[in-house]
């Protein structure tokens, strides 16, 4: 029984020193040079904005174009660090969407930079608001993602927006 323990027991040791050997050997120094820079400028050309926050508000269809949302942030230029105000405006066909349950979802493509949802509350024929503030990137990013839900009667759907930010 004791040898059989010990010659496992090598067997084991001797695989696990021969991956170490063999990755040692594959392994050239450098994968990237900056991998934390290189894995930003990536994931920065995967996502690129699609609103053009610092000129006007952004609008996105759904259902085929008869939901219309509505999405802004002021005061413009949207700085980070400063309170802001976020305004969603829905729209079924003409009619203003007053019953909803409106979030918005405030994140970095491809970085971690804490949870941001500031609350919305229905302020006037199919507006939303709500106050946050937009944290400064240490690392000089500028892209956001607002992705925003709206919940009405179980209904659920959720459009996202990708702007800039002056830091
Ligand atoms: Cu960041």
């Amino acid at each position: 029984m004791k040898t059989l323990i010990i010659t496992v027991t090598i067997i084991a040791l001797s695989a696990v020193i021969a991956s170490i050997i063999v990755g040692e050997s594959v392994y050239d120094g450098v994968v990237v040079e900056k991998p934390y820079e290189e894995g930003l400028l990536w994931d920065q050309k995967q996502k690129e904005a699609d609103c053009a926050i610092e000129t006007g508000l952004c609008i996105k269809t759904i259902e085929a174009g008869n939901i219309r949302i509505e999405f802004d942030i002021s005061p413009k230029p949207v700085r980070s660090m400063s309170e802001l105000v976020f305004s969603i405006t829905v729209m079924e066909g003409a009619a203003p969407v007053t019953d909803a349950v409106v979030s918005i979802d405030l994140t970095m493509p491809g970085m971690f930079m804490g949870v941001h949802r500031p609350l919305l509350k229905h302020v006037s024929s199919g507006k939303y608001q709500g106050h946050g503030v937009i944290p400064a990137c240490s690392h000089g990013g500028k892209l956001w993602k607002a992705e925003v839900t709206v919940e009405q009667k179980g209904k659920v759907a959720t459009v996202s927006y990708f702007f800039e930010v002056k830091n």
